[in-house]
């Protein structure tokens, strides 16, 4: 029997009967707009972290043997440690809370017109169980022989071998945190998908969900669908790293390449995890910034639900050169070409959505615009790497890596940008400063590019991943190779110094900004017919009722140029 939240009217005047404790508003709360804060404030503790390991291990790189400021001399295990977790951290604890938990928290009830999510108190399970894995990873740090360095993909025999991994506390350590955050995705994922099926306003049909919603909750379901293998294969690491079992051990019988193909199986739908959410939140922002309606909704919903079948068949094309066999490469080849299409389809749909439209460059419509123009380039570059003979040659160079931040990035960080910058003035009652917006935009993108482009360089030339030093590599230790990593880290400094102007803008407008009022850029969608920030219970005594989809905006029945779903007519 699910413990569906009280009726709205149960929650008329909740708050007000008695001043609740720190404990009760903030520790054991269950609504779901506070528990979406902590996994936001959380996500954005953790990308500081993320983003302080890339700095260091960047800088040494750039100036091998410095001492780096704020960190000191980075040593090859260091290095090892600190570019592992910077990945791990980034797609566990920064992608996934912020895109998936924070917002679909944030939004799923709003949008649907509910007063919470269906399984309150799971939901703050999902959030503790979060926290302890966060804890425990950055705990892998202080054991004896230090955080896990066997890089965020884990490959055996390096992360099952003590005497390789010259951290068997750590690797086995950094497992349980992966292994406890994605029990928190798991159930995180049974409230978005029960709740949008569930508690949906009266008169809300599937296509009046929108598109954000909608893209968050397949995320979900390919999270669940594609997670098991993985937990399995953690079981089996964990036994070969603690009490001598050898699934993944070559010379005992057991297959190196297996822990591959269970990582990947659900390493690639991971991918979509991510994406998806960051898709929907542009969807959200282009329509409302050029008031027009999203071109082709129910193509773009069939192609999610196309993509998300798809994803589960390309994973091998991590593993060309792993020794797979090369019929297999041959078809996997072919699947990763063919996904490419139901993305550049949905990106299409985009710019098909902006032509013609009354657009207003804001800051979130700047970030939307952004993370269409920079994914295209990671999209594009991936195709290389999808035609199994091109990667032979591109496998593990810094070809790949630049591929993946110009997925990743625009996905976890952009993704990011926009949808803070869009719900703020929900979130928080006030306006952000669009000036002090667009100065943390232009010093984040513009300096993006110079990281990354130089890597596509290097990695052409045959720079190698994981590489603590190039001095022991002559054909690419070449003074123009110097030279472009030493422009990739300053690059990234000059980045990271501009996240300062964010947090300032935050932090000022969460104290003086302009009040918003409910509905500050004229949107249809439910979020926006409440109180900003929204009551506890969300819409006071009475839930809304819907009469229309998503985006409908300059519709000509109606002088004002946008038509709320909840205004019949
Ligand atoms: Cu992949």
């Amino acid at each position: 029997m699910a413990e569906s939240a009280a009726t709205p009217a149960e929650h008329e005047g909740h708050d007000e009967h008695h001043e609740q404790s720190f404990w009760s508003k903030y520790v054991f709360s269950t609504d779901h707009k506070m528990i979406a804060m902590q996994y936001m404030f959380t996500g954005m503790f953790m990308a500081l972290i993320g983003g302080f390991f890339a700095y260091a291990f960047r800088m040494q790189l750039a100036f091998p043997g410095m001492e780096v400021p704020g960190f000191g001399l980075v040593s090859p295990t260091d290095y090892n440690s600190l570019v592992t977790n910077h990945g791990t951290i980034m797609i566990f604890w920064v992608a996934m809370p912020v895109l998936i938990a924070a917002f679909g928290n944030y939004l799923i009830p709003l949008m649907l017109g509910c007063d919470d999510m269906v399984f309150p108190r799971l939901n703050r399970l999902s959030y503790q169980i979060f926290l302890l894995s966060a804890v425990v990873l950055l705990a892998s740090f202080f054991v004896e022989g230090g955080a896990f360095g066997g890089a965020w993909t884990a490959y055996p025999p390096l992360s099952s071998k003590a005497e390789y991994s010259l951290t068997p506390l750590g690797s086995s350590i950094w497992l349980v945190a992966v292994a406890l955050e994605f029990v928190a995705f798991l159930l995180g994922g049974i409230n978005f998908i029960t709740t949008a099926m569930n508690s949906r306003a009266p008169g809300m049909k599937m296509y009046d969900v929108p598109m954000v919603v909608w893209m968050i909750v397949v995320a979900s379901i390919l999270f669940m669908a594609s997670v098991g293998p993985l937990i399995a294969g953690a079981v089996m690491l964990f036994m070969d790293q603690n009490i001598g079992t050898a699934f993944f051990d070559p010379n005992r019988g057991g297959d190196p390449v297996l822990w591959q193909h269970l990582f990947w199986f659900f390493g690639h739908p991971e991918v979509y995890v991510v994406l998806l959410p960051a898709m929907g939140i542009v969807a959200e922002i282009i329509t409302v910034f050029s008031r027009k309606k999203l071109f082709a909704y129910k193509t773009v919903l069939y192609t999610v639900f196309g993509t998300g079948v798809l994803s589960f068949t390309v994973w091998a094309h991590h593993q060309f050169i792993a020794g797979i066999d090369p019929r297999m490469a041959n078809i996997f080849t072919v699947t990763t070409l063919l996904i490419s299409i139901p993305i550049a389809e949905m990106c299409f749909v985009y710019v098909a959505t902006l032509y013609g439209g009354s657009i207003t460059l804001s800051t979130p419509m700047l970030w939307a615009l952004a993370f269409l123009g920079e994914f295209l380039i990671g999209g594009v570059t991936g195709i290389f790497l999808g035609a199994s003979g091109a990667d032979i040659y591109f496998h593990d160079t810094y070809f790949v890596l630049a591929h993946f931040h110009y997925t990743f990035f625009p996905i976890a960080i952009i993704g990011t940008f926009a949808g803070v910058t869009y719900w703020f003035p929900k979130m928080f009652g006030r306006m952000m400063n669009e000036t002090l917006g667009k100065i943390h935009f232009w010093g984040t993108i513009i300096p993006f590019n110079f990281i990354f482009i130089p890597l596509f360089v290097l990695g052409a030339a045959g720079q190698h991943r994981r590489i603590y030093s190039y001095e022991h590599f002559p054909e690419l230790a070449l003074p123009w190779m110097q030279s472009l990593r030493e422009l990739a880290t300053i690059a990234l400094v000059i980045m990271l110094a501009f996240q300062v102007v964010f947090f300032i803008n935050f932090y000022i407008s969460l104290r003086r900004g302009k009040k918003a009022g409910k509905n500050p850029f004229k949107a249809n969608t439910l979020e926006w017919i409440t109180e900003s920030p929204p009551p506890h219970g969300n819409f006071g005594a009475e839930l809304p009722t819907v009469y229309r989809g998503p985006y409908e905006y300059s519709h000509p029945d109606r002088d004002e140029d946008y038509w709320p779903q909840n205004v019949p007519g």
